[in-house]
């Protein structure tokens, strides 16, 4: 029997027996497809996993296309947020049949021998960047890096500052400052006290957002605070999946009351710039950008030691700040040049 006689005609919304989601929810192969406000609990038809991992392999080549496979069966193909068609069968289950092109990707590296690409999200409207004022102390280098990678994705980035409460002394606020006038938006928040949380709700307002910072930031709380039992939900998730906190195997969307829906992350360690040049990572610090190819190697300059670099001027002037100009020196040192 096939697919189509298995379909019930009666809830056919687009297509001949198609229907249309966005993915909520993945784990172990099941993928949770949001379609007018229920989740259906759909699998990938072993055609489109077929086409989805064998998307490089050179079509004359067998023993290509057992290396490729090999490699990228530990990717999973579909990622949260991505809008798929599926054919429902019988029990009220689905079947995907087609991923439809992304707007953009968050996508880290596995590490291993053989490094393979892992998309933890896809069509995301903002990546927050959860960092906390105090206890811990911010960590700009890290925060950089990951906005960076935000940049490279074409992803707009937010930033977030917890425990607004617990600031004692002001140097936090020049950096606070820096970013603002870099031109991301930024939010003072405590959860303790609710101050920034109206701002950062409008901000989130109907907008798919992932949420990535260390643990121990006040990610959690921030949810929390942001619409109560909303933590409670996500936190409980993240250990039904019972592989510690560092898994990607298991990641879901939850809804904002007031519209809108965010991912939480367990801490990427690992996400990493793919395939990036390590001569462009300077155009994915927006303030560095008017200053690209001034200076006097031009496309060659490393803005390192380079006599008569534009970039190293600025930041000796002041126009791009210590930080993130020991940040771009930094990453660009971690980036490893593509082969
Ligand atoms: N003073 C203060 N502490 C906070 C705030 N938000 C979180 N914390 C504390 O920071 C710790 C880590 O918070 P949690 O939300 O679990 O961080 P997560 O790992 O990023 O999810 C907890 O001990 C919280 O009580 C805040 O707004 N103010
Ligand atoms: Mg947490
Ligand atoms: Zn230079």
């Amino acid at each position: 029997m096939s697919l189509e006689q298995n379909t019930s005609g009666a809830e056919v919304t687009q297509g001949r027996f198609q229907l249309e989601g966005v993915v909520y929810k993945k784990s172990q192969g099941h993928y949770g497809v949001r379609v007018n406000g229920n989740l259906i609990d759909c699998e990938i038809s072993s055609r489109l996993r077929k086409q989805l991992e064998y998307p490089i392999a050179a079509p004359t080549s067998r023993r290509h296309r057992v290396l490729d496979v090999h490699e990228i069966r530990v990717i999973d193909p579909i990622a949260i947020g991505d809008v798929v068609q599926f054919l429902r069968v019988g029990d009220g289950a689905g079947i995907i049949t087609n991923v439809l092109p992304r707007k953009n990707q968050i996508a880290r590296q596995d590490p291993g021998k053989r490094p393979t690409e892992q998309v933890i999200a896809a069509n995301v409207d903002y990546m927050a960047h959860v960092i906390s004022v105090a206890q811990p102390a911010p960590r700009w280098e890290l925060l950089d890096r990951y906005l960076v990678s935000a940049e490279y994705a074409e992803i707009p980035s937010l930033i977030v500052f917890t425990k607004a409460d617990v600031l004692h002394d002001g140097s936090v606020f020049p950096h606070i400052e820096n970013y603002r006038r870099i031109g991301y938006p930024t939010f003072l928040t405590s959860a303790a006290t609710g101050e920034g949380l109206n701002e950062l709700r409008d901000a989130l307002r109907d907008k798919m957002c992932v949420l990535v910072g260390m643990s121990g930031v006040g990610k959690s709380m921030l949810l929390n605070a942001l619409q109560p039992e909303l933590a409670l939900r996500v936190n409980q998730i993240s250990r039904a999946s019972g592989k510690g906190k560092h898994t990607t195997t298991h990641l879901e969307t939850f809804d904002f009351d007031f519209g809108g829906r965010v991912v939480d992350t367990p801490g990427l360690k690992y996400l990493t710039l793919w395939n990036v040049q390590r001569q462009d990572i300077a155009a994915y610090l927006p303030e560095f950008r008017p200053y690209l190819g001034k200076c006097k190697f031009g496309a060659d300059c490393t803005h390192d030691h380079e006599p008569a670099c534009a970039i190293k001027r600025a930041a000796q002037d002041g126009a791009i700040s210590e930080q993130r100009y020991a940040s771009y020196l930094h990453i660009r040192e971690k980036t490893k040049l593509p082969k």
